[in-house]
């Protein structure tokens, strides 16, 4: 069966509802530090689970013949600058425990997120390459650096097969985002609708690569089901759908909710999204595997408004 780390969290949940769409509920075990909302327990099996206790993963993978791990639990950027060591611990902790159960082949596949938090402020900023200099400046950064390195020597070291893509900034509706600094690309529907107001808290042409979730998921098992052979890359895979500027999905929102009004007010955020690219060169992962982007930033406003409309 599969497992899921962090199935409450904004792709963990959306991971889950779609393994489970393609494996049966029975198939896929949904575990988290918390319990999450109804909608992941309704669909199948859920077991309250830290991903930094190795003895405690390795029960249930025993238990349920676990051979494929989706480790999606992670303290994101935002909020691992708040709480530094308690970030890389979980982040860190967490993908040791996968790797090393890998290594004892009590699991046969890993899938594991890395991110444009990678990328650092003299990275090249425009079409981003997928090897390029990376000197991150956020706890969050460090440790997707740091954990690309050790999964590239786990495959290399010991066969284990993990595979990981560097997700944009993500935006979806059927979670509220979790902690990061992309989160405002997904506030600003659930305000617009609800308030017909969002203020904003990064500044005007803050261009961040972006991509709806359904796109970022279907990515990441596209990934999980190529042949192995295709893969050049055991680090993490660029990946990329778009990129824009919160005036620019703020345009796309203004005309489906008339009269809706954002204003500015950088935080702290600020400079963790000035350290990141503009733009993703993502062809690595279009030769090897085949990816190809669907959602633009138009698709992707007509959907999540239109998707958010109805749960009012
Ligand atoms: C964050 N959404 O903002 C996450 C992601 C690309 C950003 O890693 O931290």
């Amino acid at each position: 069966s599969i497992l899921i780390l962090g199935a409450c969290g904004q792709i963990g949940t959306e991971l889950t509802l779609e393994l489970r769409k393609r494996h049966g509920s029975e198939a896929v075990i949904a575990t988290d530090i918390r319990h999450g909302d109804a909608q992941l327990k309704e669909s199948g099996p859920f077991e309250l689970l830290d991903a930094t206790d190795y003895a405690a993963i390795e029960d249930v993978v025993m238990h349920h013949e676990v051979e494929e791990v989706y480790l999606m639990a992670a303290m994101l950027s935002a909020t691992a600058e708040k709480f530094p060591m308690r970030a890389w611990n979980l982040n860190m902790g967490s993908l040791f425990n996968v790797l090393n159960l890998g290594k004892e082949r009590k699991i046969d596949k890993i899938f594991w997120p890395s991110s444009i938090a990678v990328f650092g402020p003299n990275t090249p900023k425009k079409e981003t390459p997928q090897n390029t200099l990376m000197e991150p400046s956020t706890v969050y950064g460090i440790s997707k650096q740091a954990g690309e390195r050790w999964c590239e020597y786990y495959f290399k070291k010991f066969g284990v097969d993990v595979r990981s893509v560097r997700y944009p900034g993500l935006i979806s509706w059927k979670t509220l985002p979790g902690g990061g600094t992309t989160d405002y690309a997904v506030e600003i529907y659930r305000e617009a609708i609800a308030h017909g107001q969002y203020t904003c808290f990064l500044k005007k042409g803050t261009q961040l690569p972006m991509m709806y979730m359904d796109d970022a998921i279907r990515a990441t098992l596209q990934l999980m089901d190529a042949d192995p052979e295709r893969l050049t890359i055991r680090s993490s895979y660029n990946l990329a759908a778009m990129s824009f500027a919160p005036e620019e999905i703020a345009e796309t929102i203004q005309q489906k909710v008339p009269g809706f009004k954002m204003d500015y007010k950088p935080d702290f955020r600020q400079e963790i999204a000035d350290s990141w690219p503009n733009s993703i060169d993502d062809s690595k992962a279009r030769e090897d595997w085949g990816w190809k982007p669907v959602y633009d930033l138009e698709k992707t406003t007509e959907e999540m408004v239109s998707q958010l409309n109805k749960l009012r």
